[in-house]
């Protein structure tokens, strides 16, 4: 008998169809963002990152042209199991020809190559505008700027990001999700807090103006606590994009980086379905800052997947990835990370979910804590090892990784 016959076995006796989880968890469309591959730099700028987040380290290999990043995402997306989206920022539009469009002028023609490159692949493309790293960013503010051709230009910015999102939707027959999420803050101690996030409001309803079709591009507001410089006050918090998106109908995504230590996204995704048909999710590890760590397949990470699939929210949640390590080999962070997503999502598959909410319900909390402690020692690893052997891929990918490494990242 083979391991995951064996694995299969042990599962059934505890409730779960090991068979049904695998057949499952490739269909869920994981967003993968492309900025792991360059340390969030793009090709429209060469102000280094801003908006308070930041990268750190400096491992060799970063691509610095479409076509090396486009080889890279190449490469790891070939080491990721299931269905894939590819997710883009605004500041990597292509320019040709000596070409250039600033933030304001960018439109569809400019992420043509990008649209080509994920029709020949079949994936679907979801994209961000970019309200960082770039000179109008003014004071650390941009459409909560009390400057109006400041607000003015990032609004214009954001409206030709819905343009080009509208395109994606309609040139890869897939929906795109559009992100919106803007740095602005204060380092201090603010004098009006209201002023700024009025602002903030009056600029997203005219950047919502703009026509799109509803039922092929979503437009997320994502929240934030804090940034690096901009400690004391960020504009677009928890409770403004919740109460935003709830009174707009656009969708609220969470950055589970974005809240303070002890709060956890896992406990918060529940509260955002009794109220939105749509959710997103940036997934990401926060250590002991928004430092965007690669994904680990640890505690919040798999009890975010639980909260996914046992709420069966799987079809209405827009799962994407968001962290950049410049510290080590950037394939590497790629694949490990968005595959202990997936693994991630496994595992929720794989618990005996009506069980458990019946033991909740009849107060058996002693029985329900010993079969959540036996399930994180079922034998998942079999399963996990069965559905990438049925995908063509194993468990040890870092030989495939050092090549890559040695043929192409460090020749350039
Ligand atoms: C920043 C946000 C945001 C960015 C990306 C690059 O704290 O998480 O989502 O990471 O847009
Ligand atoms: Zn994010």
């Amino acid at each position: 008998m083979s391991r995951f016959d064996e694995a299969k076995k042990i599962y059934a006796s505890l409730g779960v169809d090991a068979q049904k989880a695998i057949e499952t968890v490739g269909s869920v469309p994981i967003s993968i963002h492309c900025w792991q591959g360059d340390d969030v730099v793009g090709f429209d700028s060469r102000e280094s990152l801003s908006g308070g987040i930041q990268t750190t380290g400096n491992y060799p290999g970063k691509a610095t042209t479409p076509e090396q990043l486009m080889a890279d995402i190449d490469k790891a997306f070939s080491m990721i199991p299931g269905a894939k989206k590819l997710n883009l920022h605004a500041c990597y539009a292509i320019f040709e020809d000596g070409e250039f469009a600033d933030r304001d002028k960018i439109g569809p023609k400019h992420f043509k190559k990008w649209v080509d490159f994920a029709n020949e692949r079949g994936w679907g493309l979801d994209f961000n505008p970019t309200l960082f790293s770039h000179p109008m960013v003014k004071d650390n503010l941009t459409l909560s700027s009390p400057d109006p051709a400041t607000r003015a230009f990032w609004i214009e910015h954001c409206k030709r990001c819905i343009e080009i999102s509208n395109y994606f939707a309609e040139a890869t027959g897939k929906p795109c999700v559009m992100n919106i999420w803007i740095p602005d803050g204060y380092k201090d101690i603010p004098a009006d807090r209201l002023g700024p996030r009025m602002r903030f409001a009056a600029s997203l309803d005219e950047i919502l103006k703009t026509p799109y079709d509803k039922e092929k591009v979503y437009i997320t507001l994502e929240s934030k606590v804090f940034g690096i410089g901009l400690e004391a006050y960020t504009v677009g918090s928890s409770e403004f994009t919740l109460g935003y998106a709830a009174s707009r109908g656009i969708t609220p995504l969470m950055d589970n980086g974005h809240y303070h230590p002890t709060e956890m996204v896992s406990d918060k995704i529940s509260s955002l379905l009794c109220y939105h048909e749509k959710i997103g999710l940036h997934i990401t590890r926060p250590m002991r800052w928004d430092s965007d760590h690669v994904v680990l397949f640890d505690d919040e990470t798999r009890e975010i997947a639980k909260e996914i699939v046992r709420n069966g929210a799987l079809e209405r949640t827009f799962i994407s990835t968001d962290y950049f390590d410049a510290s080590i080999n950037r394939i590497c962070a790629w694949v490990t990370g968005v595959r202990n997503v997936r693994k991630a999502l496994l595992f929720a598959l794989l618990q005996p979910d009506d069980k458990m909410k019946a033991l909740q319900d009849n107060a058996e909390f002693s029985e329900l804590m010993t079969l959540c402690e036996r399930m994180k020692t079922a034998p998942f690893g079999d399963v996990w090892n069965e559905y990438l052997a049925r995908e063509g891929l194993g468990d040890d990918y870092f030989e495939e990784i050092r090549a890559y490494e040695k043929d192409v990242l460090l020749k350039r």
